[in-house]
């Protein structure tokens, strides 16, 4: 440093000597970056991926012989995007988990600045996810919410293990920083208050009533809300049986949990067979086509709403 302030700028006789002062001075030249710092189109970094239910419920069966929820925060199975170098996001700005709590246990309650959503998969009366102080029940195909910093814990409370499928803004919130985590003091958030009709929750029967009377036949799409997630939009989509559904490359990176039925998704080059449980991940800028093979309820969980708000978002 005491070189290049007595040497200084003005005394250099190269370019290649202006880049060791410049380097020296924690400056880089713009006109000669080592990567490019912008490009023409979204780069395709993370990649498709599938994961089948089939798997990972014994793989939490599993878990469940060696892990108890008094040890672990959670007993979950992050899904990580096979990309290089990625351990934890399934998508860049959003993370799904499949998650068990076994009959008679619970998860202890907390709060964190990532907002979340669940997916129930297989559960039996008697499994809740408490949030705000509220058991919230959790039947199969449910979609419950808990926005940024609600306290929330589940309690299984049936006599069978209860499963279902996580989905947080945790990789957005490592990406700008603001993360916040506190327990719940004492553990689990205790109370004896049900609340079936909580807005936190968009029973399955409702959904399926709303898709199921809508017309014209053909790909039928409802946006779960109010209340909306501020960095996740919630879409349930009905696909008839035999259909093709085509999704141009957009800047949205988009997850799917089949809620019910069965068929095929083609994601660029990548194709996958999908069925009730299961997860698969549209990464922003790839080209989705769907082939249901029965009639099928998919639920989609998008970064749209962050794409919307700086005015990113684009279609091929
Ligand atoms: C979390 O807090 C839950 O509260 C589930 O059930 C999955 C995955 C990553 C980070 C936090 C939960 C999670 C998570």
């Amino acid at each position: 440093m005491e070189q290049v302030r007595e040497a200084g700028f003005a005394g250099a006789e190269s370019i290649e000597r202006l880049y060791e002062l410049l380097h020296a001075t924690g400056m880089g030249p713009g006109w000669n970056k080592p990567e490019p710092s912008l490009w023409p189109l979204p780069k395709r970094t993370f990649v498709p991926a599938h994961w089948q239910y089939s798997l990972s419920r014994p793989a939490m069966d599993a878990a469940g012989r060696f892990v108890g929820t008094e040890l672990a925060e959670r007993r979950n199975l992050i899904l990580f995007n096979p990309a290089a170098g990625d351990r934890y996001a399934t998508a860049r700005t959003m993370v799904a988990a499949y998650q068990m709590v076994k009959a008679n246990e619970t998860a202890r309650s907390h709060r964190h600045s990532p907002n979340a959503l669940r997916l129930v998969v297989d559960t039996r009366p008697g499994a809740y996810t408490v949030v705000e102080g509220k058991k919230i029940p959790m039947v199969p195909g449910d979609v419950l919410l808990t926005p940024n910093w609600c306290w929330h814990g589940h309690s299984n409370e049936s006599d069978g293990n209860a499963y279902w499928i996580d989905f947080l803004d945790a990789p957005l919130v490592h990406l700008l920083g603001p993360m916040f985590f506190e327990p719940f003091p004492g553990g689990m958030e205790r109370t004896e208050e049900v609340d079936e009709s909580s807005p936190m929750r968009f029973p399955f029967a409702a959904v399926r009533a709303r898709l199921d009377s809508m017309t014209p036949p053909g790909s039928k799409q409802v946006r779960l809300g109010p209340p909306y997630l501020d960095s996740m939009a919630l879409f349930v989509t009905r696909l008839e049986s035999g259909s093709t559904v085509v999704t141009e490359r957009a800047t949205d990176n988009s997850i799917f949990a089949v809620i019910e039925g069965g068929g095929r998704s083609i994601v660029e080059e990548t194709e996958f067979e999908w069925r009730r449980g299961d997860v698969f991940v549209v990464p922003s800028w790839h080209k989705h086509t769907f082939r249901a093979a029965q009639t099928s309820y998919v639920l989609r969980v998008s970064d749209e709403p962050v794409m919307e708000k700086f005015n990113w978002r684009r279609q091929e």
